[in-house]
């Protein structure tokens, strides 16, 4: 039997558009899960999305929308980005389901039914930002929110309290009993200090307001947003319900649980969570990471200082890989880390494409001239085994170190673990020079092997990028021809693959960045100035509108796409125009993937004279922009029918 792993971000408020720092915690959590993939778990990857509470309702009234239609939008924009950045969650919950709702219900009664929740009444400071009170002293120059800096307003109610303090002691114990329950250190010491102070019980329903899952019996009371929120990962799994299966594997006699938060959220899920938890009789079983913010050079992100970044639009230019390498790279372990442009670009120029990118493609083209593409495993020794040796002794360990990390949320310093290989293994080509050995046919042996260690170092390297370079590794696995069995965790061995046959090109992992173009790009990204750079723009000379008219212009459809059989940059569309499924052959196969177009609905000019194209007829042709080099197809609405003209 497979050990079991299930891993959960927060689920996210559905306040807007998600910038790269709450891309942060899910991109993190799903590097972790790739990584116990590899390691042969059996895991489970929960997201979501936390859709009650006064702060929604009344973002759904700016917005002048109903709350649950405000919150419908904004889950699907969360599950989009989610797919964009390929993050493989296995469920997506959110809080106004049913399968939640009616859980939550019952927590809460049994947790009155026991005792643990008592009516009271409630006077104190009230944030609607952090849907929490705080006492005079906590406030920030008189009455503000200590969290958010908002003022905070004085709120009296009837609501019932959840009796932390009854629990307080048993927290201690159980915290000094686990010590690696709540990571980092720093964080563990902050949550011990605050319990140490005394809790006090925690006002858990409210009465100001609709939008909450109401106390069956007592239906003036929501329930409080955080016991709602909290539950979500146990409720998600089936708890309280009539199918309990994935609480039962995953949870109750699951081997891993982690909680990936970020330290703005720490109190709640290192003190009220495990209190519920205990109250309700369901074991601890989860260990807790919290991790920093993403910054900007001056402070928070956020759209009226002009500095937010958002993670769509760093993917959509740059791809996924570079994205998700810096993004979980950048931040240190525990710490809080900064977003600039410049780092950005040097950080992808550097590391993937100078350090992994040049050794790839040397390594092969070095195979295929000396040798063919055939390289084995050479066993004798010969002047430069010292140096081998070196990088077989390093290769075993920064895998254990790398692991060692991986285990401990250091995801940052496992990375650093591989271009610590990588440069190791550069280094021995500039220690053997084989542009030199190969002009002696006496040290062509000695020349086999070099360069099978830097193949098998290379096989290394990109099996412990695996669950980071999503795109790349499998391209250097490829280009390789490394066999399925050797990209295992299993095959963490240096020598293991005896004998490497290269053919292909030189996969072209990533392109170099231009620093002077990218950094003002990303910088206008982040004031929210243009989606693109600047371009120069020089219009045509005039025509009459008789000259547009001859233009025939038509929404269609694309039904099928695939590579042109002899041409690299040409794709060849079937594109239903109404009047026909019409062939066209189009330049874009740099810029979009074959199956990225199906289903599109774009415009066509449909009266275009048909010519071949390398070969291939084309009947007309499809409207993109061009950006800076970069073309993007005009994509039409899909309210519009096929065939309708464009004019
Ligand atoms: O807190 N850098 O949701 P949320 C790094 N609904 N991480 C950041 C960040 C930044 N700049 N900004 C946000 C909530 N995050 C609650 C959770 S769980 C039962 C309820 C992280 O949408 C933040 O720390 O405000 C949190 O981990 C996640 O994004 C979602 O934040």
């Amino acid at each position: 039997m497979k050990k079991t792993f299930y891993i959960t971000t927060p689920i996210y408020y559905p306040s807007g558009k998600f910038h790269i720092g709450s891309a942060y915690t899910t991109c993190f959590c799903d590097t972790l899960t790739r990584y116990k993939q590899l390691q042969g778990f059996d895991t489970r990857f929960l997201t979501g999305t936390d859709e009650h509470g006064l702060k929604i309702q009344q973002a759904a009234e700016a917005a002048g929308k109903k709350p649950q239609d405000h919150v419908d939008y904004i889950a699907s924009l969360a599950q989009d980005l989610w797919k964009l950045l390929a993050v493989q969650n296995d469920d997506f919950i959110r809080t106004t389901e049913p399968r939640h709702e009616r859980v939550v219900e019952q927590i809460f009664e049994q947790l009155l039914a026991q005792d643990d929740i008592y009516l009271g009444s409630y006077s104190g400071h009230y944030c609607v930002q952090d849907e929490a009170y705080f006492t005079q002293t906590q406030l920030k120059d008189g009455n503000l929110c200590p969290d958010c800096g908002r003022e905070t307003k004085i709120v009296q109610e009837e609501t019932y309290f959840l009796r932390l303090s009854k629990y307080q002691d048993t927290l201690l114990q159980f915290i000094e009993d686990n010590p690696d329950f709540i990571t980092p250190e720093t964080r563990k010491n902050e949550v011990v200090s605050f319990v140490k102070s005394g809790l006090n019980d925690l006002s858990v329903s409210r009465t100001a307001f609709e939008w909450g899952i109401k106390v069956p019996s007592n239906p003036k009371h929501v329930v409080y947003v955080w016991i709602d929120a909290l539950s979500n990962y146990i409720s998600a799994l089936g708890y309280k319900s009539t199918d309990d299966s994935l609480y039962q594997k995953y949870w109750v006699e699951g081997n891993e649980v982690v909680h990936v938060v970020g330290k703005d959220i720490l109190r709640f899920h290192a003190i009220y969570w495990p209190i519920m938890l205990m109250a309700l009789g369901v074991p601890i079983k989860f260990k807790l990471f919290a991790h920093g913010w993403y910054m900007m050079k001056d402070g928070k992100m956020s759209k009226s200082k002009g500095n937010v970044i958002y993670p769509d639009q760093l993917v959509q230019r740059y791809g996924l890989d570079p994205f998700r390498y810096y993004i979980v790279k950048e931040l240190p372990y525990g710490g809080d880390g900064v977003f600039t442009p410049e780092d950005f670009v040097s950080r992808v120029n550097t590391e993937i494409v100078n350090d992994l990118g040049n050794l790839v493609s040397r390594t092969i083209s070095m195979a295929k001239k000396y040798f063919n593409g055939t390289v084995r495993q050479v066993t004798h020794h010969h002047e430069f085994s010292t140096f081998e040796q070196q990088l077989v002794t390093l290769s075993g360990e920064m895998i254990a170190s790398y692991t060692a990390q991986m285990d401990e949320f250091k995801i940052s310093q496992a990375m650093s673990d591989i271009t610590t290989l990588v440069n190791r293994t550069n280094k021995l080509i500039d220690e053997t020079s084989p542009w030199a050995l190969a002009k002696d046919p006496n040290t062509m042996d000695v020349l086999e092997s070099v360069i099978y260690h830097l193949l098998d170092s290379i096989r290394l390297a990109a099996i412990l990028y695996r669950p980071i370079l999503i795109e790349s590794s499998p391209k250097i696995f490829e280009a390789l021809q490394v066999e399925e069995q050797y990209q295992g965790f299993d095959a963490l061995v240096f020598g293991l693959k005896k004998e490497y046959i290269v053919n292909a090109q030189a996969p072209h992992l990533l392109p170099r960045l231009d620093a002077e173009k990218e950094i003002p790009f990303i910088q206008s990204l982040m004031k929210g100035e243009s989606k693109a750079p600047k371009v120069e723009v020089i219009i045509k000379d005039e025509i009459t509108i008789e000259d547009f008219s001859k233009i025939d212009l038509r929404v269609g459809k694309v039904v099928s796409c695939e590579k042109h059989p002899n041409a690299a940059k040409l794709l060849l569309l079937k594109v239903d125009t109404g009047d026909k499924v019409r062939s066209i052959v189009s330049g874009i196969a740099e810029f979009y993937k074959p199956e990225d177009l199906v289903g599109k609905w774009i415009v066509v000019v449909a009266n275009l004279k048909p010519v071949k194209l390398r070969g291939e007829l084309s009947e007309g042709m499809i409207l993109a922009g061009d950006s800076a080099g970069k073309i993007v197809i005009i994509e039409a609405s899909s309210d519009l029918s096929i065939g309708s003209m464009v004019k």
